[in-house]
């Protein structure tokens, strides 16, 4: 039996580790940790980093994978490079699971911003109101725009101080739908999103509110991660696991 890592934390591996739950195969699925209470899968699953490309290496080896599904979110750049580069290094087979880039539809009024920095240079001098829908990790990069009042959606309670000087926090997991951000963006008076491109439909639903609203979209384009085979649905993923040669 072939034994499968899937690198989780996306609407698509959950998606993917129900398909492999009723198959019966032998799958593990791995979250980083960055949450306190991740959504419990169908499958055995591993908590926490595994140590950079040489720690994975050694997992892959150590518990006989002989494939690897990263169905990490494209904004997690560095769990993706590790992935390549381990998977070279232990002989495993790795496909990429990935939703496609949105695109700007007719009404939409986006601004690209080529990386989370670009994004906080585009937005005004003049005070605004920022629905900062990018998560936790990288907002001090916004405290280069203190006068700027930020929404900020978060899943877990903020452990630390802000960066943010003026900030009105929202704890919340998601998947999200258009109405309830529609609502959420009018009751706090939102000028402005900021969104990474992070496609699939679990993070769509502020761009459909900003567009009714008439919002500008700050977009943040994807980060480059290492060329490896990318499939775009979980019947692709399940054939790619099911033949020995691909
Ligand atoms: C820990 C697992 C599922 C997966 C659900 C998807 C959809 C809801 C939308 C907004 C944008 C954001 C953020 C977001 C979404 C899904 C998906 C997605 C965006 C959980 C999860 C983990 C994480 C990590 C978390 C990051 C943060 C990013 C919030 C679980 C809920 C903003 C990305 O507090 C922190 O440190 C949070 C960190 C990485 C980005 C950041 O830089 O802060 N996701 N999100 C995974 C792990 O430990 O391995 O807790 O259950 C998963 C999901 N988040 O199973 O249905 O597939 O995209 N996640 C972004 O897209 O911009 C919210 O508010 O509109
Ligand atoms: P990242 O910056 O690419 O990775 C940083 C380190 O976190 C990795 O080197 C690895 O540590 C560990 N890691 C990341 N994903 C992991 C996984 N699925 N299993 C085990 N270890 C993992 O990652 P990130 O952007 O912080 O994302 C972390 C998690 O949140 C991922 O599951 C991702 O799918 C999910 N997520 C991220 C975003 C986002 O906007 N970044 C959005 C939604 C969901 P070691 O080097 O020690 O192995």
């Amino acid at each position: 039996m072939t034994r499968i890592l899937l690198l989780g934390g996306t609407t698509e591996a959950s998606a993917l580790a129900r398909m492999l739950a009723e198959a019966g195969a032998d799958a593990v699925f791995s979250y980083a940790g960055r949450t306190a209470k991740p959504v419990s899968q169908p499958l055995p699953t591993r908590v926490g980093g595994f140590g950079g490309i040489e720690g994975l290496e050694a997992y892959l080896r150590g518990e006989g994978i002989a494939r690897v599904v990263d169905a990490t979110h494209p904004f997690a750049a560095q769990m993706s490079i590790n992935a390549v580069h381990a998977c070279e290094a232990a002989g495993v087979k790795l496909c990429a699971f990935e939703r496609p880039v949105w695109q700007p539809e007719e009404g939409d009024q986006w601004v690209h911003a080529g990386s989370i920095e670009d994004a906080a240079k585009a937005l005004p001098d003049a005070p605004a109101r920022v629905f900062l829908a990018i998560g936790k990790q990288n907002l001090a990069l916004f405290a280069a725009k203190p006068q700027h009042h930020y929404l900020l959606r978060l899943v877990d309670e903020p452990q630390a101080p802000l960066p943010l000087p003026h900030t009105t926090v929202e704890i919340a997991r998601g998947p999200f739908d258009a109405a309830g951000d529609t609502e959420l963006m009018q009751r706090h008076g939102i000028t402005h999103v900021v969104a990474k491109n992070a496609g699939g439909a679990g993070a769509a639903a502020k761009l459909t509110a900003a567009r009714s609203l008439g919002l500008p979209v700050i977009m943040i384009g994807r980060p480059q991660v290492p060329a490896r085979p990318v499939l775009g649905s979980v019947a692709e993923v399940m054939a790619w696991l099911s033949h020995p040669a691909a």
